[in-house]
């Protein structure tokens, strides 16, 4: 039977906080290309994990814009941490909206080929890469109720937001969808 928007929707939960806290099967990391670490979200993920995954990140040969690749979670509770690199925002006509969907939509797809149950997703690109929060945020919430739709894969997806405006702007948005 194919899952329907209202129970899609129970699936998704909005939190403030610190994904590297997350109890969940997979967290995503807002990388950047070379997927060998960086500043906000990506430095408290390798902090917090632990060299290991610096040294199994080496291995992976990088991801492009939209690309994701899987890794273990090491010191983390989750058990895989999923790293995409997002778009750097220029403006809104270099395919910025394309590569963020990309982001989410190919995260999601690792998780359900990794059998995972539960995934937690920070506000990609909306940090150093300078998006829109708004825009992204409605990115972020299409793509994985499309991606749950489209695949009949019910999983529960954590979006955990580190800053006060994306909290509300995310709070907001899926409260319009309900
Ligand atoms: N938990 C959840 N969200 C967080 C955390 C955390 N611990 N720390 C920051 N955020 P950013 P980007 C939020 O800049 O824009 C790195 O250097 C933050 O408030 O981490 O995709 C990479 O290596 C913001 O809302 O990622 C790349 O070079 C969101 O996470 C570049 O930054 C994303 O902010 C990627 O930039």
């Amino acid at each position: 039977m194919a899952v329907d928007k209202s129970t899609i929707l129970k699936h998704i939960h909005i939190q403030k906080g610190d994904i590297t806290k997350m109890e969940v099967d997979a967290i995503v990391n807002a990388a950047n290309p070379s997927l060998l670490g960086g500043g906000g979200v990506d430095g408290a993920i390798h902090r917090a994990a632990g060299p290991q995954l610096l040294e199994e990140c080496r291995t992976l040969g990088g991801a492009q814009p939209g690309e994701a690749k899987i890794t273990k979670g090491y010191r983390l509770k989750a058990k895989y941490v999923i790293h995409t690199p997002g778009p750097v925002y220029r403006g809104g006509n270099h395919n910025e909206a394309a590569i963020l969907k990309n982001s989410y939509y190919n995260s999601m797809r690792l998780a359900k080929d990794n059998g995972c149950t539960s995934i937690a997703f920070p506000a990609i690109s909306t940090g150093v890469y300078g998006y829109p929060k708004e825009e992204a945020c409605s990115i972020a919430l299409s793509t994985i109720i499309e991606f749950m739709e489209k695949e009949n894969f019910l999983i529960d997806v954590y979006f955990v937001l580190f800053d006060d405006d994306n909290y509300a702007i995310y709070t907001k948005h899926l409260q319009e969808l309900s």
